[in-house]
């Protein structure tokens, strides 16, 4: 099958796949593979083949925001993916989970507009237990903050006149604010398929502790590369269950 959006075809896509904003970033993970294969770069659309400590996976970016991110996770999982891990970048709302910690996400609140459009609200953004699990297992030992909790998914980056319920979302306990997750775990949900979530926090999204943003730091640059490790160990972890080894 022809995957038009992304160009690619499905006989050449594993079932076990990488997902990330930048595209730039998705080819940089590739890197990591071995026999890695650039299949497509179609829009922000780039997608990689290859193999990790022995397992078949691609790595494909799914750009900004939900919208154009669910499109690539609805050709994903067309395309016989059936397990996905996001690996990206978040605001935090608590100042001890500062710059350069990991955070899992178990679930999403959806304050976006896409998954509105899919489902009723009171449907919820959760990521599947077994690749939660297999991320917080990848991620015993890794250096600095690890947590794990919810997050929370907008389509606004820069704010305009409305208020964003910031405020209302940290004192309930949610961890990071991003603009993905929510439309990846609804569309899995819907589709069939398992999915997973860590990002790298790169400032404070919470006014009272912004300071400039800043996501190009040393620390942060760092965090992105624990987060792939970590990802790409849980992956493999999950495929190698899957496979009974
Ligand atoms: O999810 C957010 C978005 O993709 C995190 O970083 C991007 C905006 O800079």
């Amino acid at each position: 099958m022809y995957l038009p959006i992304l160009q690619i075809h499905s006989e050449d896509m594993p079932a076990y796949a990488i997902v990330c904003g930048d595209p730039r970033r998705a080819q940089a993970i590739a890197g990591k593979l071995n026999g890695a294969k650039e299949l497509a770069f179609a829009r922000e659309y780039r997608t990689f083949v290859g193999e990790y400590d022995g397992v078949p996976i691609a790595v494909v970016s799914h750009g900004v925001g939900s919208p154009g991110a669910a499109v690539c996770f609805e050709e994903l999982i067309r395309a016989g993916v059936k397990t996905l891990i996001r690996v990206g970048t978040a605001g935090s709302y608590h100042a001890d989970i500062p710059s350069g910690s990991l955070v899992i996400s178990t679930a999403a609140a959806r304050e976006e507009g896409l998954t509105r459009q899919l489902v009723p609200i009171g449907f919820p953004a959760v990521a599947d237990g077994a690749v939660v699990d297999a991320l917080s297992q990848a991620a015993v030992g890794a250096e600095g903050v690890v947590r794990k909790g919810i997050t929370v998914c907008y389509d606004v980056f820069f704010a305009g006149v409305e208020e964003i319920p910031h405020k209302k979302y940290k004192k309930a306990g949610v961890l990071a604010v991003e603009m993905e997750i929510a439309a990846l775990y609804v569309v899995a949900s819907l589709r069939g398929a398992r999915a997973g979530a860590i990002v790298a926090i790169d400032g404070f999204a919470d006014s009272d502790l912004a300071a400039e943003y800043d996501p190009h730091t040393d620390v942060v640059t760092q965090a992105v590369e624990r987060e792939i490790d970590v990802a790409l160990r849980a992956l493999t972890g999950l495929a190698k269950r899957d496979a009974g080894q």
